[in-house]
């Protein structure tokens, strides 16, 4: 099956104003739809960051895949790595001619180097930081195209996506309701949205009455790093006892020093499923870890392969993953990482960013067939608010889950129309990358991203 096409469509669709640690969403998010045609007329999708650079990005990495089999999936990486000039996949550091190893941690020279200290030690990190800043790049790059390639590859064999990755464990994957403080609607509109506005722990518990009564969510997770720590300690608190039993996670991304996390931490002992991400880095982590009852979970600092052996080191950093297939390189890649979270005997969950519903489908196949993916995931589906890409009804909630589609492929169905509504916005929006921060500044002008702020 050979690939003929490849369509590459950015489109925009509305986002309520969700408030976080970078700022808040703007109006349009931003994605970025990708069609595989093969000569045997079969379409495989896959779904990306909408952002400009990375559109540019996907759109010249396509024309270098014409021509190659479905299967070829290493070749296509192998192009795509050429095309972003990243070094050829497979081979070492000390091939590249620069420092050792995949699993090298380029952040500390010192310890990795022994003797070899000073300029050139301090170029060949740079060095290898720009590499690892290019391979992570193909991952993002890649991931469309690996999914895209899986659904055609299902379709063909006649079996759900979920099969070609080892066969669902569970029928259903659940999703938490993920709650975010927000405004209640963008300053510039004249009607609040439908969520109404929740900037306190009354308005949180609204908030998450309403996404379990529409969608059945059985855990929650808090977005947090917006309020001062102890009003979101607040809100947590009004959840346990509003939600007597939920499993619950609070999320400041990175937010917060060491100190603070650690107060966090042990204010919230019993009432947290996981901390995520209290603080930034490895190191902060792992104090952190050591300090508080809870597992903290990451997707932030563990997010390539090399991150795995200092966040395993004695004083463990991390207890919980967030897997997203969107930059760790696909679904395939993606069950890698699940493999060496087993090995390292890491709990795992799932990640997400604001999305439609081929992305929902591949984190859904991908979850199914993940055994040791035992929390359930993340995603912003409610928050789209029925917008999407594919036609109804394949995907649906119940009781918080998503059944696992067991048509061949994804088993989602492009809507075409819909797909040329959202392109059309996306021309007219005049967004063309994500920034939280600037778009807070308007009305916020003393507003910095700045972490950690607590
Ligand atoms: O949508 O504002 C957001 C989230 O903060 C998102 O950007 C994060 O990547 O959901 C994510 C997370 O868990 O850190
Ligand atoms: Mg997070």
């Amino acid at each position: 099956m050979i690939i003929r096409q490849i369509h590459v469509t950015p489109v925009a669709f509305r986002d309520p104003p969700l408030l976080n640690a970078a700022g808040v969403h703007e109006p349009w998010a931003l994605r970025t739809i990708v069609e595989v045609v093969t000569d045997q007329g079969l379409t495989g999708l896959g779904e990306t960051y909408g952002d400009l650079d990375h559109l540019g990005k996907v759109r010249t990495c396509a024309q270098a895949l014409i021509g190659l089999d479905v299967h070829a999936t290493n070749t296509m990486y192998a192009r795509i790595a050429a095309f972003l000039g990243a070094p050829e996949p497979g081979t070492t550091a000390t091939e590249t001619g620069t420092t050792p190893g995949p699993f090298t941690v380029a952040t500390n020279p010192k310890e990795r180097t022994g003797k070899r200290t000073g300029a050139r030690t301090g170029e060949r990190t740079k060095e290898r930081t720009r590499e690892r800043t290019r391979e992570r790049t193909v991952d993002r790059v890649f991931s469309p195209f690996d999914v895209a390639c899986l659904d055609i590859r299902g379709k063909a064999a006649g079996v759900p996506v979920s099969d070609l990755l080892g066969g669902r464990v569970r029928d259903a994957v659940p999703y938490s309701a993920y709650l975010f403080y927000k405004w209640a609607g963008h300053p510039d509109e004249q009607q609040p949205d439908r969520f109404g506005a929740a900037l306190d722990a009354a308005g949180i518990v609204e908030q998450a009455r309403l996404l379990i009564d529409e969608y059945g969510f059985e855990s929650i997770k808090l977005k947090g790093g917006v309020h001062p720590p102890d009003e979101e300690i607040a809100a947590i608190r009004a959840l346990h006892e509003a939600f007597p039993g939920v499993p619950l996670r609070l999320d400041p991304n990175a937010a917060w020093t060491v100190e603070t996390s650690i107060r966090v931490g042990r204010e919230l002992d019993g009432v947290l499923q996981y901390l995520e991400d209290p603080t930034a880095g490895i190191p902060g982590m792992a104090e952190v870890a050591a300090a508080v009852p809870m597992p903290l979970a990451t997707n932030m600092c563990v997010v390539t392969p090399e991150h795995f052996p200092p966040a395993m080191a004695a004083t463990r950093a991390i207890g919980v993953l967030l897997l997203d297939h969107h930059y760790w390189g696909g679904l395939v890649r993606s069950a890698h990482i699940a493999a060496m979270c087993d090995a390292f005997g890491l709990a795992m969950s799932m990640h997400s960013n604001s999305h439609l519903g081929i992305s929902l489908a591949a984190m859904t196949h991908l979850a199914a067939a993940t055994p040791n993916l035992t929390f359930a995931c993340d995603t912003h589906t409610p928050w789209q608010d029925g917008q999407d890409v594919i036609q109804p009804g394949t995907l649906h909630f119940t009781n918080g889950a998503v059944p696992v589609p067991t048509a061949p492929g994804l088993g989602v169905d492009l809507d075409r129309d819909a797909l040329a509504v959202m392109n059309e916005q996306y021309e007219k929006c005049g967004i063309v990358a994500r920034n939280d921060t600037s778009y807070m500044q308007r009305f916020t002008p003393t507003f910095t991203a700045k972490r950690p702020r607590w």
